[in-house]
């Protein structure tokens, strides 16, 4: 059992007031708020040890590369990557799904098929719209049911031998499902196509495992899961690894440069041109860290009854619709209020001190799906109150009388 009010002293914004009262953060799946052990990580780095990395052959050089290089060792034992070479340091799920992307451009032909879903963030969507104008591949999307779930038989039945790569988000960032990746790789493996996971709303809930996955491709952020903002990981096998081109050309990336011919260096170094955010990555191993002090069974213990404390009491509210209510979900709401916008929810309850996400959340297919503009999303974390729920609860009650 997690002793809440000892975590919420770990973070020292949840102290703050917004709009003259107590801060309740709701908007996690945005961004996730960050405990003093990593702010104080952070400070810690350029106070003691900044230097570039993989360079000098000076003490601070070599003091910043082996805080780096451990820190991906963390974050390969984190997600039980065979190698810390198959662990990419990135700016963020962005970088690393644009990364694969980019790579395929040298994979697909015409006709080849790419397989994203209909519950994707706009990041798995764009970058593959872009692989298919640019290849003569075509995009093929797996269709959801009225829970919000992806249908699997319809999965099935889009997949083939033109299917080259599978490219799908653990947990949907607008509606909070958890999709059964494990069996849909397994479903792609066997007509031969790649699978890239989009894990940047599972890492805040979940420890995954790529190898029990299987993915051929795993990509999050360090943002969602108390890191710092500007970094994540791309976990891609090595094989792939080794067949996909570079993504972008520049120091620390090559073996040698000449202006005949260039050869690249081994990885994870192909994939990190340029000086990285390195203070990021080092404090993403502080927050891992944290994380797992906290323990992903109590994390998830705690999510539990708060999505199941929301979804009660928000459903007292005459009118109001949850989307995304199928049995696999993290501790996400997202919901109308009959005849009301959105956007006009969200600012009313600002204004007493609660933050949550309106619009889109940057996966429009699903509001054109359920025909709606946008939802409110109230996405809850391990150090969140089921108090902090009845005060939302009942300040969407106020905004819907002053609206109605
Ligand atoms: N979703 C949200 O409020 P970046 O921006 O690269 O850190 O993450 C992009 C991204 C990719 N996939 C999923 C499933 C996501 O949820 C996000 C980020 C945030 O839902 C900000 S738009």
């Amino acid at each position: 059992m997690l002793d809440i009010q000892k975590i919420r002293a770990d973070f020292p914004i949840l102290s703050e007031k917004v709009n003259g009262k107590p801060l309740i953060y709701f908007d996690n799946g945005a961004t996730s708020q960050k405990p003093q052990v990593v702010i104080d990580a952070e400070a810690k780095y350029y106070q003691e040890i900044n230097a570039n990395i993989h360079r000098g052959v000076h003490t601070l050089s070599q003091l910043a590369t082996d805080a780096y290089e451990i820190s991906r060792v963390k974050l390969q034992h984190h997600i039980n990557a065979k190698f810390s070479h198959e662990v990419l340091f990135t700016s963020g799920t962005t970088h690393g799904i644009n990364l694969v992307a980019n790579g395929f451009a040298s994979i697909l032909k015409p006709g080849d098929e790419v397989l994203v879903s209909s519950l994707e963030h706009h990041s798995n969507i764009v970058p593959w719209q872009m692989l298919c104008e640019k290849t003569g591949a075509v995009l093929k999307v797996i269709p959801i049911n009225e829970e919000g779930e992806l249908i699997i038989s319809e999965y099935e039945s889009l997949l083939s031998e033109k299917t080259k790569i599978v490219t799908v988000n653990h947990i949907s960032n607008a509606l909070g499902v958890i999709n059964p990746v494990k069996e849909m790789i397994a479903k792609a493996h066997a007509v031969g196509a790649a699978v890239l996971i989009d894990g940047a709303q599972a890492v805040p809930h979940l420890k995954p495992d790529v190898q029990d996955l299987d993915c051929d491709f795993y990509a999050f952020s360090g943002h969602k899961m108390c890191g710092p903002t500007g970094t994540g990981i791309l976990y891609g096998k090595e094989a792939w690894l080794n067949k996909l081109p570079p993504y972008q050309g520049g120091g620390e990336m090559i073996k040698e440069v000449t202006f005949e011919k260039t050869t690249y260096a081994d990885l994870p170094h192909k994939f990190e041109a340029g000086t990285p955010n390195i203070a990021g990555g080092i404090v993403l191993g502080t927050a891992v860290d944290y994380l797992n002090e906290v323990g992903f069974g109590n994390i998830q213990l705690q999510e539990k009854k708060l999505l199941e404390h929301a979804t009660k009491r928000l459903l007292e509210i005459e009118g109001l619709r949850i989307y995304g209510n199928g049995k696999n979900k993290a501790s996400v709401v997202s919901f109308n209020i009959d005849g009301i916008h959105p956007y006009d929810i969200g600012s009313i309850i600002d204004k007493l001190g609660i933050a949550v996400r309106t619009g889109h959340h940057c996966a429009q297919p699903i509001m054109n799906f359920f025909c709606i503009p946008g939802t409110i999303r109230a996405s809850f974390s391990f150090y969140n109150t089921k108090e902090e729920i009845d005060e939302m609860v009942e300040a969407v009650k106020k905004a819907k009388t002053m609206l109605s």
